[in-house]
């Protein structure tokens, strides 16, 4: 199950001081044929969220979009998803952060005021049947951030652990996504042991129907699997809302 990721050291990083997102600008780079690029700025005037809903992203933030040219099926592609996931969490947790991750790829961080939000993943993509053209997972890191900078919910790492080294930072997340994507497995197996959302009670709402019950486990590509108490649903994209008794 090797992937090819597509993005070789050494890559070409474009960084903008701003720009309205670093997702726009790697979809049109790639679509222009650029390969082993990495955008990044530290603030996003129009950046977006998954079903276009708005995400803020101030200076001081690690807004990266890389542009992967993987040999997998479009249908594979939430595992790349999964992928910038974990590696976020592992470079948040190397950091100190307790980083969990919520399905299928939200980084959060628990605390008593509840699960608060560190990291969002915007994946987008163009291709054929049978193979991609190219991908964006889109990452969107709340770094050097003050939390009164960002909405109700989001954390920050400056909030958990002070601040970070910006470029450090992103060169651990980059390489640690290379690694993953060269092993389809350790993909899963590492989701599997930062989820949050395993073992607990789940309200997921999918384009058309909502499912509750227990989140038990996650298959490739990022379906999760949930226990209603009568049978089993394997849920493939949808929001998830954990429900605490
Ligand atoms: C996401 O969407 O979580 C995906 C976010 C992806 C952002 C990256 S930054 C680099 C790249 N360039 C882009 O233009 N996008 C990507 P979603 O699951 O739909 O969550 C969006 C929701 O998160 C919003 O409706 C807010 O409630 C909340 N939110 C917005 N900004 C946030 C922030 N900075 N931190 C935490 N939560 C935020």
């Amino acid at each position: 199950s090797a992937v090819e990721y597509g993005l070789d050291a050494p890559y070409e990083v474009e960084y903008h001081d701003t720009i309205g997102s670093t997702n726009d600008r790697a979809r049109e780079a790639a679509s222009e044929g650029a390969q082993n690029l990495v955008v990044l700025a530290d603030e996003q005037t129009g950046s977006r969220g998954r079903l276009d809903r708005e995400w803020s992203a101030p200076s001081g933030g690690i807004w990266v979009s890389p542009v992967l040219r993987p040999d997998i099926p479009p249908a594979h592609a939430p595992l790349v998803t999964l992928a910038a996931a974990v590696a976020t969490t592992t470079a948040a947790r190397e950091a100190g952060v307790d980083a969990q991750i919520k399905w299928p790829n939200d980084v959060l961080v628990p605390t008593a005021d509840g699960d608060k939000k560190l990291v969002g993943i915007l994946t987008e993509m163009e291709g054929e049947a049978d193979r991609v053209s190219w991908i964006v997972p889109g990452i969107g890191i709340n770094a050097n951030i003050d939390s009164d900078e960002l909405p109700e919910g989001a954390t920050s790492l400056r909030e958990q652990v002070g601040d970070v080294h910006r470029r450090v930072f992103t060169q651990r997340v980059l390489e640690t996504l290379d690694e993953l994507l060269t092993d389809e497995d350790a993909i899963l197996e590492q989701w599997r042991e930062y989820a949050l959302t395993l073992g607990q009670r789940v309200r997921v709402e999918t384009s058309d129907d909502v499912v509750e019950g227990e989140a038990v486990d996650i298959e490739r590509p990022g379906t999760l699997l949930v226990d209603t108490g009568s049978e089993t649903v394997r849920v493939h994209a949808g929001d998830c809302e954990h429900l605490r008794p």
